[in-house]
């Protein structure tokens, strides 16, 4: 496991270490001076020696000593957290651009030619830019080893990029909080030569919506939906077709439904028109205009023939 904090591995480690390291000293400077002032004061002006306070006015040379060292100081540290910090909105115009959705709770990738991974594979010392984007809520995109982070906004299209400097694999977190399985929300980055790069990006499949398991990996379902019987957010797709299930309407009315291509499909398009007893309502987001009838289709077929009642028939 490589944590990625310690070292780094991006054109971007060395303006924002300098630019932690160099506000962090003045702070650890004046912990150390002002700690070291206080104990002296507290010796210095106790009651035993001080009976009486004195009452001070009129230091004209104090008065801008204090207005002009922090005046300076923060103005140093706003200067050195511009220069190295504008660099991270200036992608390179030749950077090779990804687009980078994040939804509860899994990372996609899919690169210009519309192939799609669920790990980042980028080629050492080339540009990469990063078009940000959610279908549901804030996320946020953060390579600790690359030194980035950056919101992922719903309806907004937000970017970063990096020149991976490198080889290795690196961890890929959402520093946003976005509900139950936020914390399951990790991917990698592989930083792999041009050549490499070039082979792994041939083998990557277009997003295709003709494999109902494609379809269903593509978008995001199985970060709550399991396909071995786990309990994840929502129910496991095991054995799911035909099965008997007892459901709770709007109204809240118990019934017994058996699984079949109507209710496969109401539950992608209308998911809250019946939910499953024991999980939550208004948690799985209604999939309508976002996957096309084919591609229910093909999930349906999925379902049909992956396991449980459905190999039986
Ligand atoms: C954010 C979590 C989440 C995601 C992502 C998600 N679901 Fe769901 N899903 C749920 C929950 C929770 C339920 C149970 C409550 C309900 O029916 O709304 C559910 C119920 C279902 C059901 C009904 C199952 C049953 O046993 O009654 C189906 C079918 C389904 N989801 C399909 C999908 C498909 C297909 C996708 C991807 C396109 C998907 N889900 C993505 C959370 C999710
Ligand atoms: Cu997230």
């Amino acid at each position: 496991m490589n944590y990625g904090i310690h070292y780094g591995a991006s054109n971007f480690v060395e303006k924002i270490d300098y630019t932690f390291y160099f506000i962090l000293g003045i702070d650890i400077f004046f912990f150390i001076l002002i700690t070291i002032l206080m104990i002296y004061f507290v010796v210095r002006y106790n009651k035993k020696r001080h009976q009486k306070a004195v009452q001070v006015q009129e230091r004209t040379w104090l008065e801008v000593l204090w207005i002009t060292i922090p005046l300076i100081l923060v103005l140093a540290m706003f200067y050195v957290g511009w220069k190295n910090y504008i660099p991270l909105r200036r992608p390179p115009k030749d950077a090779l651009e990804v687009k980078v959705i994040g939804r509860m709770w899994d990372w996609q990738f899919v690169y210009p030619d519309g192939k799609v991974a669920t790990t980042l594979y980028v080629p050492l010392n080339k540009p990469v830019k990063l078009n940000l984007y959610s279908p549901d809520v804030l996320h946020g995109f953060f390579i600790p080893a690359f030194r980035i982070k950056e919101d992922v906004v719903p309806g907004k299209n937000n970017y970063t990029w990096f020149t991976a400097t490198q080889l290795g694999e690196y961890d890929i977190y959402c520093s946003a909080y976005c509900g139950m399985r936020h914390a399951y929300m990790y991917s990698k980055v592989k930083v792999v030569p041009t050549e490499e790069f070039n082979s792994i990006l041939a083998n990557l499949k277009v997003a295709s919506s003709t494999d109902g398991e494609a379809v269903l990996r593509n978008n995001g379902c199985f970060s709550c939906h399991s396909m071995d019987g786990t309990r994840l957010v929502g129910p496991s797709f095991k054995g799911l077709w035909g099965a008997k299930k007892t459901v709770i309407t709007p109204d809240g009315k118990k019934e017994t439904i058996v699984v079949d291509e109507k209710y496969l499909e109401e539950s992608i398009i209308d998911p809250n028109a019946k939910v499953e007893e024991g999980f939550m309502p208004n948690v799985m987001r209604s999939y309508k205009g976002i996957i096309k009838d084919e591609e229910i289709k093909a999930i349906i077929e999925y379902f049909k023939n992956s396991d449980g009642e459905a190999k039986k028939e």
